[in-house]
């Protein structure tokens, strides 16, 4: 049974950056409500209602995964740990972006399906992509000609799908007898552990664990037998998964790591419900904070035009009024404004002038990347704000 335990109201897609904030363009804007839901049965934590795919994934898609000097080595490092570690022949990527991480193998192995056009316009010049949704059609498309994948890796992108039994249907399809499934996405405990509300926007409709997955894939005749924790999005899982009668032994550590969620009780219900009361508190903590700087005159913008501020922003009511605009790296971003509460967006170059006195983490989960970065700023007396995991002004 589904049990809806977090409301964090109405919200517009966290990848909706408005082009102008002129009256047309403002009136037409989409919202939703975001609450979210835990089931007792799969202990699976979902959106309670996800938003149709077909407005998220178009060819307007901003987020680009290799904007970050972190994430560049982090799908450098995985790409050549798979690569020793199943030596794949055939290996496909579902939601590939830029790139970022397929286009460390041979380009003649790999086969990338990304649904966002102008993305996979990026990697259709170097090798096989498919723009188009994962689902059971594209899959019989690609391996009725196609030898069996020996690997199918996929980072933030299965949590992103409504439909989880089709997804790992076509998935066990589409594997070798020895194939193995390599998913991750942001892990459950650590967004509790860090009360990080705002991994909860439209496009992630599931935030998993090794619990619920491992109930969900039995379902599609799959199995998990291996996981790993990376620092990646805040504390991510990067679950290894093979069909259900293939020879490979359950790692000691993934029984390590179900223990643990299950001493952290994330299969109860009322684990949920005290998460709820702290995203609460840390959205008056933060309105108290930024209001009270504002009230003292200081200047505050916000550092990273995430997805995930789209739901702080949202969600704790904050506008151009209080954070006067974000600074982004991404060229397609700049010049415009924030999803719901049109804040303007400009390059760093712009943004990070020395009439800043404090910048809100949107991008927190880049910290130590940004805090290195943004030396002269730090100091020169600037100061970083973050909500993670409690709302503060972060000491150098
Ligand atoms: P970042 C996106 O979420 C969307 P977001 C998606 N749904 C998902 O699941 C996760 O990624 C994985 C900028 N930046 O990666 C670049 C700077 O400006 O936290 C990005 O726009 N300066 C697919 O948007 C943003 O911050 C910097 O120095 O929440 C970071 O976005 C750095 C390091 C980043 O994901």
């Amino acid at each position: 049974m589904k049990i809806k335990f977090l409301n964090l109201g109405r919200q517009p897609l966290a990848n909706s950056f408005l082009s102008s904030n002129s009256k047309k363009i403002l009136d037409n804007e989409f919202f939703y409500n975001l609450s979210v839901s835990f089931d007792t049965k799969t202990y699976l934590v979902s959106l309670t209602k996800p938003v149709n795919p077909i407005l998220q994934y178009t060819d307007k898609y901003a987020h680009r995964a290799s904007e970050s000097k972190t994430m560049r080595e982090a799908y450098s490092k995985i790409a050549k740990k798979i690569q020793n570690r199943f030596k794949p022949m055939v290996i496909m990527e579902i939601g590939s972006n830029d790139g970022v991480f397929i286009k460390n193998f041979d380009k003649n192995k790999v086969i990338a399906v990304e649904p966002c056009k102008n993305l996979a316009k990026i990697t259709q010049k170097k090798f096989r992509t498919y723009a188009e949704f994962w689902n059971f059609k594209l899959a019989k498309k690609i391996f009725k000609k196609f030898k069996k994948a020996e690997v199918i890796y996929s980072a933030n992108t299965i949590s992103h799908i409504p439909n989880l039994k089709e997804t790992f249907d076509a998935i066990e399809f589409s594997l070798s007898e020895k194939g193995v499934l390599i998913i991750e996405d942001p892990s459950l405990l650590s967004v509790i552990k860090n009360t990080s509300y705002d991994q909860f926007y439209d496009e992630h409709v599931y935030v998993f664990s090794a619990i619920s997955i491992s109930n969900i894939l039995r379902e599609s005749n799959l199995r998990l037998f291996d996981i790993e924790k990376t620092s990646t999005h805040g504390g991510s899982l990067r679950y290894f998964i093979c069909k259900k009668n293939a020879k490979y032994k359950t790692s000691n550590y993934l029984k390590k790591i179900i223990k643990d969620e299950i001493k952290k009780k994330l299969h109860k219900l009322s684990t949920y419900k005290k998460f709820s009361k702290k995203v609460i508190k840390s959205k008056n903590d933060l309105i108290k904070l930024i209001k009270k700087l504002k009230k003292n005159k200081k200047k505050i913008i916000s550092y990273g035009a995430t997805y995930k501020s789209t739901t702080v922003f949202n969600y704790c009511n904050i506008g151009p009024e209080l954070i006067e605009y974000v600074t982004d790296t991404t060229i397609n971003k700049q010049g415009k404004f924030t999803p719901g509460k049109h804040i303007p967006i400009f390059s760093p170059e712009i943004g990070m002038n020395d009439q800043v006195d404090y910048a809100f983490l949107g991008a927190w989960n880049f910290k130590k990347e940004i805090l290195s970065k943004e030396n002269f700023f730090l100091q020169r007396g600037g100061r970083f704000i973050t909500h993670v995991p409690s709302v503060k002004i972060i000491k150098n």
